[in-house]
């Protein structure tokens, strides 16, 4: 079930004030979705290993009235085609919302679902490639797309932003299932990574609406949450509870 669009909901935005001066400089975004990224406190994930795909624009719905700031599609060891139907029908329910979609891997996706960006792991594709194969459809141009990296140490966090990536993941922070054989960081260099990295970074890795302060309490203003939120009985509920603690520790309520 393909469903090409020409451009993604943020990027259609984002296309009004597209500046061919700055095409190409790596790390350079546009403003709407430059605004969502920097204001983006939590992060939601659609990720197969715990959620049925059938209810993928139902969960999505959810995770966004409960006020999730961006959203991923992960769908480890689905063949590209099956991706692209998935990822296609939660651009759907996003379409209109402005809250940006991600996919996990897959940068050439982006542009035939509308994606607005996608993420990369340190064994999967550069920075610059992910970017560019996410924006080749709109040939002699790098579209304002969203690159974001997994980074597990300090080094890394610092090279991807080096590297020219709009946000990082820095985790795991606990061990988790959702990344099996990763070993988890601890808290201990969350407050470090903030000083060295400016561009967003979203703790991952274990984080609940159980460990939320310790989180925060260690550093963390923006985070992933993928089980935690898969699983709860009240999704809506439970991303709402989690956002209004973000928000205030960001000093927004
Ligand atoms: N990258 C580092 S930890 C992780 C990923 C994708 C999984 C986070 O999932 P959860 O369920 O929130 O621990
Ligand atoms: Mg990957």
């Amino acid at each position: 079930m393909k469903r090409p669009r020409e451009l993604g909901r943020a990027r259609a935005s984002a296309e009004r004030s597209y500046c061919p001066l700055f095409a190409g400089v790596s790390g350079v975004i546009f403003p709407h979705m430059s605004d969502r990224l920097s204001h983006a406190l939590l992060y939601g994930i659609f990720d197969t290993g715990y959620a049925n795909p059938a209810d993928a624009a139902l969960i999505v719905e959810r995770m966004v009235a409960g006020g999730v700031d961006l959203v991923q599609v992960r769908a480890k060891g689905w063949e590209e085609e099956d991706v692209e139907g998935l990822a296609g029908s939660v651009a759907e329910v996003l379409s209109g919302t402005g809250v940006p979609l991600i996919l996990n891997d897959f940068p050439q996706l982006v542009p035939s679902v509308g994606a607005d960006g996608a993420h990369v792991g340190q064994a999967d594709h550069a920075v610059a490639d992910a970017r560019w194969r996410a924006g080749r459809a709109l040939a002699g141009e790098v579209p304002p797309v969203l690159i974001g990296k997994s980074t597990h140490a300090l080094a890394q966090a610092e090279a991807a932003e080096a590297e020219g990536a709009d946000y990082i993941g820095f985790g795991p922070l606990y061990p988790t299932p959702t990344k099996a054989g990763r070993p988890a960081i601890g808290l201990e260099e969350i407050a470090e990574v903030h000083r060295r990295v400016s561009v967003p970074i979203f703790c991952i890795g274990g984080v609940k609406r159980e460990n939320l302060e310790a989180v925060l309490g260690a550093g963390a203003r923006r985070v992933v949450i993928v089980s935690g939120i898969l699983l709860a009985s009240d999704l809506e509920g439970y991303c709402r509870d989690v956002k209004s603690e973000l928000r205030r520790n960001a000093g927004l309520a």
